[in-house]
């Protein structure tokens, strides 16, 4: 852990144990490996600023998932490289114990490699691209979108998938293959918009940061969707895998709160699966450059699958390590009995454990960042809505009302929901200043940015409407500082 500067320590919408920089921008996590007992993430950073340019390899190691160390600059470009103009995001590999980072150098883009020291803090940059433009049969667009390689060891050789657009057909995922991770084969598109055209969510023109890995019994194609210029969602694709070809079954949001972009997912020592995302800004450009900072990761989620083939997300076990001693453990409550159990806790650094019967009312959900004058009324000046509406059969998160301020975005974000025959409905809930990071039942997650003006806006509430909702479980913790 790292002392912050006193200017960033009083900044109220800095998050505390979420990871990010000092200060200046930060996006995408890159290069995730879990490397002589600690997890490395690499991240895009630009040091000059709070903006998206410049782009450079940050690099954090953490051995407990909570606690970070800042590590220098990994990767930076440099006039007359391939990179010039950016060094953007990929992936890190472990080749026989040598560590080497794949990325996408800018511009036109292409595919780098950069050789490391055996403490990942040194990287020499390999003098020519490994592959310099996309297969001649996928036109990538005018500005050549060919990018984000990520790269497994497959039985027979390794194997690298990269990001790209056909223009007029939409998103492409390019599979190659190789047997010493220099000289690169391309195979065939591993997935292309027609092959998913029946499934739901929208895929976009321009698909970017695969990452293809086997969860449980099948194999998942995790991207991110992207069209003119605007970044969107990222989608999970569940399926089967054989002869080098990806038959998807299923397809899902991995995040429906509006500023989760850009997983990339880690296997450790133990096998699990655990994933990242950049958490980007929710409100306005200048506040973001007064900030002096932009761009937050989320907390690191472990993977599997549902026995229907949907994507299950849980919060790293780890992370019960930053908790204090319980400020509220009740059971079996009514509105009443959650709403005193609540009243007397509050904090910007926090986590719910709530769960609750999902026939006891037409709503029922909670509020946090509540303004205090209101923690017992209807109507607080500021606060963010968590609930499930079994009228409509959603979970939504509503930030109309979490700032007074001009700048911030208010929106509410909505995800279809059922809940589990005869059960109740698990919540989970992070709070980190700026982030609210949300977990239902572990199927369905929301990561929204709330920007309360009040210095104390931060009280808890239980909300419902149309019934006696029962909390089952009402725990919250106030968690440490861990960044
Ligand atoms: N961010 C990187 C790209 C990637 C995009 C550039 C996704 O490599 O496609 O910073 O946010």
């Amino acid at each position: 852990m790292n002392a912050l500067p006193d200017d960033l320590a009083h900044d109220r919408h800095r998050p505390r144990y979420h990871f990010l920089p000092h200060a200046n921008w930060m996006n995408d996590p890159n290069g995730l490996i879990h490397w002589q007992g600690y997890y490395h993430l690499f991240y895009q950073y630009n040091p000059h600023g709070p903006f998206h340019g410049t782009i450079h390899w940050g690099h954090a190691r953490s051995a407990d998932l909570c606690h970070w160390e800042h590590l220098p600059v990994a990767l930076a470009p440099a006039p007359g490289d391939w990179d010039a103009d950016g060094c953007w995001s990929g992936c890190a590999v472990n080749a026989d114990g040598v560590p080497l980072l794949f990325y996408t150098g800018t511009s036109p883009q292409r595919q780098l490699l950069a050789t490391g020291s055996p403490d990942l803090l040194h990287w020499q940059k390999h003098p020519e691209p490994l592959i310099a433009t996309p297969p001649p049969d996928i036109d990538a667009g005018p500005h050549q979108d060919f990018r984000d390689p990520y790269i497994w060891r497959g039985d027979d050789g390794w194997y690298m998938v990269i990001g790209s657009q056909d223009v007029g057909k939409g998103g492409v995922i390019l599979l190659y293959c190789s047997d010493d991770l220099l000289n690169w084969k391309y195979l065939h598109p591993l997935l292309r918009t027609s092959d998913v055209q029946n499934f739901p969510i929208w895929s976009g023109s321009m698909w970017e940061c695969p990452n293809f890995f086997p969860l449980d019994e099948s194999h998942v194609l995790m991207l991110s969707v992207w069209d003119q210029q605007v970044t969107y969602y990222p989608v999970a694709f569940t399926g089967d895998y054989a002869g080098q070809c990806f038959t998807p079954r299923r397809q899902s949001r991995v995040d429906w709160g509006g500023c989760f972009y850009a997983p990339q997912v880690l296997r450790d020592a133990d096998n699990r699966a655990l994933m990242w995302g950049w958490l980007w800004e929710q409100r306005a450009r200048d506040a973001q450059l007064a900030a002096g900072w932009a761009g937050v990761m989320s907390l690191p989620r472990v993977l599997s699958l549902a026995p229907d083939g949907g994507l299950l997300q849980k919060p790293a076990p780890e992370l019960a390590q930053l908790r204090l001693p319980a400020a509220c453990a009740g059971v079996a409550l009514d509105l009443t009995g959650a709403s005193d159990a609540l009243s007397a806790v509050h904090g910007e650094q926090l986590e719910l454990w709530v769960e609750f019967d999902p026939l006891s009312a037409a709503e029922v959900g909670l509020d946090v960042c509540v303004a205090p004058d209101a923690v017992h009324g209807e109507h607080a000046e500021e606060f963010t809505r968590i609930a499930y509406d079994a009228t409509r059969g959603v979970f939504y998160v509503d930030t109309t009302h979490a700032s007074l301020s001009a700048t911030a975005f208010h929106e509410i974000v909505t995800a279809p929901f059922t809940p589990q025959p005869g059960a109740s409905v698990q919540l989970r809930v992070f709070v980190d200043h700026s982030v609210v990071e949300v977990f239902v039942d572990e199927r369905v997650c929301f990561a929204v940015r709330s920007y309360p003006t009040h210095p104390d806006s931060l009280g808890l509430r239980p909300f419902a409407r149309g019934g006696q909702p029962r909390f089952e479980r009402l725990e919250v913790w106030e968690l440490q500082e861990a960044i």
